[in-house]
């Protein structure tokens, strides 16, 4: 059963690390599960404990990282949305309550490791149900890259990337919001807008 796979094939890495989420789960994304090709796509272990994704010209793929915070994350984040003043205690309490939630939240970053700066982030969100026979599902949010590194094909890595995660963790099935003039973007991935389904949302 899924579920059962999900818990044992990877371990509690994140305990002893300051990154979101248990990184040797990159080494399940293999290259060519992904639905297109990238210049540079490969694994090099940063030290014992992390491994990351090297996508050339200094940059790297990674799980978020507490460390973040200096690195401009939330800059990042709110060339997406409005994202207001948080302190570093904010943002480490909140990166916290989610690695708590154990396979829960997904970061995905990508880095300028010249700069020091996070360029690209995405979530996977994984949210366990009993339906399904206690399966799970995904929900990818949060897609941003920044405006001086587009045109690179980064955000779809990211896509890509998350839709591959989604499924090697065993989700019966993935979805995402977003805006019209994005929904030829998305489509590429497998997205599609279902018969009779609606996005109902109310905002406070
Ligand atoms: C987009 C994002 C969603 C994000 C929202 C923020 C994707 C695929 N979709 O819909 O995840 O939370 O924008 O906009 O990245 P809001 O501040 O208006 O809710």
């Amino acid at each position: 059963m899924k579920y059962k796979e999900m818990n044992n094939n990877y371990s509690t890495e994140t305990s002893l690390t300051t990154t979101l989420f248990d990184s040797n789960l990159l080494r399940k994304i293999k290259k060519e599960n992904l639905k297109f090709k990238y210049d540079k796509y490969e694994l090099i272990e940063l030290n014992n404990l992390e491994v990351v994704i090297d996508l050339g010209d200094n940059l790297i793929l990674r799980s978020l990282n507490i460390n973040d915070y200096d690195k401009g994350h939330l800059e990042l984040l709110s060339q997406l949305t409005s994202v207001g003043e948080l302190t570093r205690d904010d943002y480490e309490n909140r990166f916290n309550n989610m690695k708590l939630c154990d396979k829960t939240y997904f970061i995905l970053i990508i880095e300028d490791t010249q700069f020091n700066k996070i360029i690209g982030s995405a979530t996977l969100v994984n949210e366990q149900k009993f339906i399904h026979l206690a399966s799970s599902r995904g929900r990818i949010e949060d897609v941003v890259v920044d405006e001086t590194y587009r045109g690179k094909k980064l955000g779809k890595l990211l896509i890509d990337t998350l839709t591959c995660l989604s499924r090697i963790i065993g989700n019966y099935k993935c979805s995402l919001e977003c805006k019209d003039k994005l929904r030829d973007f998305y489509q590429q991935f497998g997205y599609v807008l279902e018969n009779g389904q609606n996005y109902l949302c109310q905002r406070f």
